[in-house]
């Protein structure tokens, strides 16, 4: 199949263009390195260096012998999508290029304002796109497990069959997300339903939990081939942050008691998730939903097994939480779509958390350390 990876430059994206190429599809990816940028504003790079897109495509096609196309340009450019979708003619889309950091949305008003309108405009104008080139065209768009947020009551895959004054309807299951990030992809999935209901489009929704890993078995090849591995309080999320913590003698910093539960799982599932997806498409008018996790674990947890995976001492700290989060939850999600698809996990296992040590140790000269504590409040724009 021919399949465009939108944010293909990406923590995500590029592993995901490589697994898709090494099965045989042909892929090209956009992307307008917005990603790189933040990099810049934060004063925090990857902790393994990364190629230039350019650099990563010849490298991966010296080692290979598959070429991937390119786009680079933004979505909010309507023309430029235009072109792209038109001139590559893709039986499938993979939307990632949003921005994808619930703490750099909520900086302050003009990061919230940023993410919303790059998010959730460049998303209508790609549902516009598909609509006007190739109704079609499958869109795979990433969303997140955190547009439900902890409801008190288990969490369907994207619908709930609601009974209500003696009738019935099944409604999209009802969002109640964590910050303006979270909110943006609410807005998405709200507007990607409305085009599968009234253009009869076909998309599938895919509400991932957190990821945690960072190699792939493309991008072991070569380390040109390298995908980010993001540490800061802004970008990295918490099992890689814990991960790098503990090699850099660092306390592990749990917010609040640590009894916040989320949903996770392994970089290389979710490429596999992706290409299941791609391969099994919604039907036409369809807006199917999947969530996009493998195991469940409060955040006290993750930093449990951390320390005890790691060879020396560990300290865990308890922060104040700069997040509004409910301190302990139920949390009890479905998630059997993608495993009815032939998804096989990989478990959370000692041998990916040390592999992980190692990636680390070699790269630690790297970390900005001012940039480990998390910097961003969620009531900041409150007057005190
Ligand atoms: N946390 C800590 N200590 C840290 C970092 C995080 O206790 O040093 C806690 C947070 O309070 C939160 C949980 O760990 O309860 C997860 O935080 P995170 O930063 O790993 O993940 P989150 O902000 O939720 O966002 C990440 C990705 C986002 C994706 C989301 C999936 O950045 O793109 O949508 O995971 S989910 O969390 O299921 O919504």
């Amino acid at each position: 199949m021919r399949v465009l990876v939108l944010g293909g430059d990406g923590y995500l994206g590029w592993p995901t263009a490589l697994h898709l190429s090494d099965k045989g599809h042909e892929v090209a990816v956009l992307d307008n390195f917005a990603r790189r940028q933040y990099d810049v504003e934060l004063e925090a790079e990857s902790l393994v260096p990364i190629e230039d897109l350019a650099t990563r495509i010849d490298a991966w096609q010296e080692v290979s012998g598959k070429k991937i196309i390119s786009y680079i340009g933004d979505l909010l450019d309507a023309e430029f999508l235009y072109n792209a979708v038109r001139e590559f003619a893709p039986d499938s889309i993979v939307h990632y290029a949003e921005q994808s950091s619930a703490p750099y949305s909520m900086i302050d008003r003009e990061h919230a304002v940023y993410t919303q309108n790059n998010n959730v405009v460049g998303n209508l104008n790609l549902l516009y796109a598909i609509a006007e080139i190739n109704p079609d065209i499958h869109l795979v768009k990433l969303g997140t497990m955190g547009e439900y947020g902890t409801p008190n009551i288990d969490i369907e895959e994207g619908w709930l069959e609601v009974e209500h004054n003696g009738r019935t309807d099944r409604m999209l299951y009802p969002k109640k997300p964590g910050s303006y990030y979270h909110l943006s992809k609410v807005h998405d999935s709200h507007n990607i339903e409305f085009a599968c209901r009234i253009w009869d489009l076909r998309a599938t929704d895919l509400n991932q939990g957190v990821v945690y890993g960072q190699e792939t078995p493309q991008t072991t090849l070569d380390p040109r081939l390298a995908t980010r591995f993001d540490y800061d309080g802004v970008f990295g999320t918490v099992l890689n942050r814990f991960v790098i913590q503990a090699v850099l003698g660092q306390p592990l910093t749990v917010y609040g008691k640590g009894g916040q539960t989320r949903g996770l799982i392994d970089i290389r599932d979710t490429v596999e998730c992706i290409r299941l997806a791609v391969e099994n498409p919604a039907e036409r008018g369809e807006f199917r939903v999947f969530n996009q996790l493998t195991a469940t674990m409060s955040v006290s947890e993750i930093a449990d097994l951390v320390a005890e995976a790691f060879p020396g001492p560990v300290q865990i700290e308890h922060l104040d939480n700069p997040r509004v989060e409910q301190p302990e939850h139920h949390y009890n999600v479905k998630h059997t779509g993608l495993v009815g698809l032939g998804l096989k996990p990989h478990l959370l296992s000692d041998t990916l958390i040390e592999s992980m040590f190692d990636i680390v140790g070699a790269n630690k000269h790297r970390v900005n350390i001012d940039r480990m504590l998390p910097q961003v409040s969620w009531r900041g724009a409150i007057k005190s």
